[in-house]
């Protein structure tokens, strides 16, 4: 019988070390999110706030820039130390580590398909966090298929005429600047139809028509945004015509690293909390930690976590080596760190017991906080479809899979 195909990622091991630089870089981080963000997470939860105080603060210590290279004022720091950032930030707060993951995915569109021209005009002051972008794609009737996009984009000269509504966009009331996807060829489908384009919130036009009330994430605005014959000028498209749907798709094959990040940070948080309050829980006249029940709760938790971060660190690999397999090692990160944050704050919740349901302590948030993970930026059943397409393609076989 012929071997069977290895179903093991064929691509080079790229090999991935943490260095001094990324040891500092997250003490940096830990401490000035033990300092100032931690204390703050719980207001924000219950007042549903936008942060801008944190917002401000991620700034002036450089941290909306990572993503940025030099030239437009980022500090450009690799996958992995932009890995770090988003952890350190999220195990304190999900909401605030939203900052530095939008700051990242508004820009991504336009790193991957921008002119030179667009980059020097957006990228300072988006590095500087002077401004907020948003990635506007998801509406009401188009969430995991991207392609079934309604909103119409009318070329008119030298503009483009931009009308439709987009839904659940995070950032989408706070932002400066959208990059928006919409049809400009409707009888050609939402995956050859489709463009990209910068869009300045100031633009007459465009509003914000509501804001979700959420389970979690509570302080980061999911707005539903619509464009009334919003005018853009063509100087404004990102790439050719037609060219959306497979921008779009590329920027969340790279994005999707970073709920990966913040998944892990959540998932470190509830570890951490569930540990410290174990050691100073009595009952039955022991230490709660004491019992073997609660450590092998805690050891999961501490070796899953791992799992889900030394595997977001891989992947953090192949972004920045641009592997043609990245999507791949992407969206197995987001995976499994999503399902890890899902049962890591579970599990704290768990150990924390009645404690754990109320708000005095942080662990209910923390599992608010990290259902989102495996919804957004691509479900956990579309992160699947794309590891099973990559991995029956590897192996030869045929298969739509959907
Ligand atoms: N990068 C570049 N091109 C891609 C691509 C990718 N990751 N995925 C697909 N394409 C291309 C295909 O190669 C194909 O091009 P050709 O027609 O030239 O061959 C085209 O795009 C259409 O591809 P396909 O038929 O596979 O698209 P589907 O509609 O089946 O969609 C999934 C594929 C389901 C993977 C996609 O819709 C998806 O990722 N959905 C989830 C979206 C999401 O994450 N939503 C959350 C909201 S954003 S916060």
């Amino acid at each position: 019988m012929a071997s069977p195909t290895s179903t093991q990622s064929q691509s080079s091991a790229t090999a991935y070390r943490l260095s001094r630089e990324h040891d500092e870089l997250r003490a940096l981080v830990r401490q000035l999110a033990d300092e100032r963000i931690a204390p703050r997470a719980a207001e924000i939860d219950a007042k549903a706030e936008f942060p801008w105080d944190l917002k401000q603060l991620l700034a002036e210590h450089d941290l909306l820039g990572t993503g940025f290279e030099e030239r437009h004022g980022g500090t450009a720091l690799d996958g992995i130390g932009q890995a770090i950032v988003v952890e350190e930030v999220a195990r304190a707060d999900a909401t605030t580590s939203l900052i530095p993951v939008i700051q990242k995915l508004g820009a991504l569109p336009i790193m991957l398909a921008g002119s030179e021209e667009q980059k020097d005009r957006y990228f300072p002051r988006l590095a500087s966090g002077e401004w907020l972008p948003a990635f506007a794609l998801t509406e009401a009737g188009a969430g995991s298929d991207v392609a079934s996009v309604r909103m119409r984009a009318r070329r008119d000269g030298e503009d483009y005429v931009l009308s439709g509504t987009k839904r659940f966009i995070t950032h989408g009331s706070v932002a400066n600047v959208l990059t928006v996807f919409a049809l400009t060829d409707p009888e050609a489908g939402g995956r050859k139809g489709m463009s990209g384009f910068i869009v300045e919130t100031d633009t007459s036009g465009f509003s914000v028509a509501r804001l979700e009330h959420k389970m979690g994430i509570r302080g980061s605005p999911t707005a539903e945004l619509t464009f009334d014959d919003v005018r853009v000028p063509a100087a404004n498209r990102l790439g050719e015509e037609g060219d959306g749907f497979k921008i779009a798709m590329s920027t969340l094959d790279r994005s999707r690293l970073a709920i990966a990040s913040q998944a892990v940070g959540i998932a470190q948080g509830a570890t951490d909390a569930a540990l410290a309050y174990a050691a100073e829980r009595r009952q039955f006249g022991e230490r709660i930690v004491d019992f073997q029940a609660i450590q092998f709760m805690l050891a999961d938790m501490a070796s899953q976590t791992e799992a889900a971060r030394q595997l977001t660190y891989a992947a953090c690999a192949r972004v920045d080596d641009d592997d043609p397999n990245l999507a791949y090692w992407t969206s197995a990160a987001k995976l499994i760190a999503g399902d890890t944050a899902m049962r890591a704050t579970t599990d704290a919740v768990q150990i924390f017991g009645g404690y754990g349901y109320i708000t005095e302590y942080p662990v209910e948030r923390m599992m608010r906080d990290a259902k989102i993970t495996q919804l957004y930026e691509g479900t956990q059943q579309i992160q699947r479809l794309v590891i099973a397409r990559r991995l029956l393609a590897r192996a030869g076989i045929e298969s739509r899979g959907r």
